[in-house]
């Protein structure tokens, strides 16, 4: 079966020498206070301010922002009352510069009936006093994954999601004030599972990688930011990707250009390299497959290359980077499984700690790193009544 998968993926390769792919889930938020930031690269950046990680979290039937004490312990959750509380089927929840002036900013993408969204934005004072606001219902079903970034340049964040069998992918743009998405559509009745963003050709607008299980004209697109041109995206590579099931971009070996890894249901961990003009030319294919569900990038072990972090059947594996277009795979890095997993330094001591969301109801364990990329378990946080978690975010505060 791994043969036959990488004879496939190898083969798709080779007759799409065209182009690239991908993700990295970039929030810039503004540099300056207030702010928030979703991406880990945006926080170390920074690492002069004194930042504290937010995390949220979302079920089918909840939202909640976990918040840490002065020693950095997860003691505090609010909940994000639900408006439309029992009928909801679905929630996903992003942090994201959503608002110029506003000191926290969360995008509740609430599902209550199959076609209709209704997004919330939630805005919040130094002491988490928040404040809702019921955006346009969005006539889009089936989310699988979104994504909060700024895609037509104007400061505040966008989203972008990706949507499950018979639905298209949209692109909201936020258009602010007052605060409103108009929708743009990208991609036709693909079964996605994923999304990712990054400038993959380095234009100076953020571009879309939508990940799917589809072999038809809507397999795996890389999706070019023409916003300013023509009003919406364009497709310019695509890869079959059998059971893929997430996807993320970051530049792996730091040339410059946005790469991706895509991680599958009963695959190996694959790594398309970016060889510029939408095109890529070399990928890198972990020895063994996995049942893999979730994977997020950050730099575990402190060499400044991006390391890849998957959730599989087994536990949560870690490749890290050889800076040499190659991974070394440590496997059962944590002996845990999980519906997410988040990447951030949530003890506040330089390196990247792993939160994880237990396959158990209501708690999820933290676990440490020892700036190598060794991680022990920390601290456990009891929170939402119950699974599975549709998502996790982290984003970054100052107060
Ligand atoms: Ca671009
Ligand atoms: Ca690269
Ligand atoms: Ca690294
Ligand atoms: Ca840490």
């Amino acid at each position: 079966m791994k043969k036959d998968f990488k004879a496939t993926v190898m083969k798709n390769f080779t007759f799409n020498s065209k182009t690239l792919f991908f993700i990295f889930v970039v929030f810039a938020m503004l540099l300056s206070f207030p702010s928030c930031f979703d991406m880990y690269s945006d926080i170390k950046e920074n690492s002069n301010i004194n930042y504290k990680i937010a995390i949220l979290e979302s079920t089918p039937m909840e939202t909640r922002l976990l918040i840490p004490d002065s020693n950095k312990i997860y003691s505090k959750n609010l909940s994000f009352n639900p408006i439309y509380f029992g009928s909801s089927t679905f929630q996903f929840s992003l942090f994201g510069k959503f608002t110029k002036n506003s000191y926290l900013n969360i995008v509740v993408l609430r599902i209550t009936m199959p076609g209709y969204y209704y997004p919330e934005l939630w805005t919040c004072d130094k002491n988490f006093n928040f404040i809702k606001t019921d955006l346009t219902y969005i006539d889009s079903s089936g989310l699988s994954d979104a994504i909060a970034d700024d895609f037509d340049n104007n400061g505040m964040a966008d989203i972008a999601i990706v949507t499950g069998a018979g639905y298209i992918n949209r692109c909201f743009l936020n258009i602010a004030s007052p605060e409103n998405f108009s929708s743009i559509t990208f991609g036709t009745y693909a079964p996605s599972v994923c999304i990712a963003s990054a400038d993959f050709d380095n234009d100076g607008y953020r571009d879309i990688f939508a990940g799917t299980i589809s072999s038809g004209v809507d397999s795996s697109a890389l999706w070019k930011n023409d916003i300013h041109s023509s009003g919406t995206f364009q497709k310019t590579y695509s890869i079959y990707t059998p059971n893929l099931k997430d996807c993320k971009a970051a530049d792996f070996d730091n040339d410059g250009r946005s790469d991706i890894v895509l991680v599958y249901n009963g695959g190996p961990i694959q790594v398309l390299f970016n060889s510029g003009n939408f095109s890529f030319n070399y990928n890198w294919l972990s020895s063994l497959s996995y049942n893999a569900t979730k994977v997020a990038v950050a730099d575990l072990n402190g060499d400044n290359l991006p390391d890849i972090c998957l959730i599989t059947s087994i536990g949560t594996i870690i490749a890290f980077n050889n800076g040499n277009r190659t991974f070394t795979v440590k496997e059962l890095a944590i002996p845990e499984t999980a519906d997410d997993v988040a990447l951030a330094d949530f003890d506040g001591d330089g390196d990247i700690d792993l939160f994880l969301p237990s396959l158990t109801a209501g708690t999820f364990n933290i676990y440490k790193n020892d700036s190598q990329g060794n991680f022990s378990f920390s601290q456990s946080v009891t929170s939402i009544s119950g699974g599975p978690y549709n998502n996790i975010s982290v984003g970054a505060y100052s107060n």
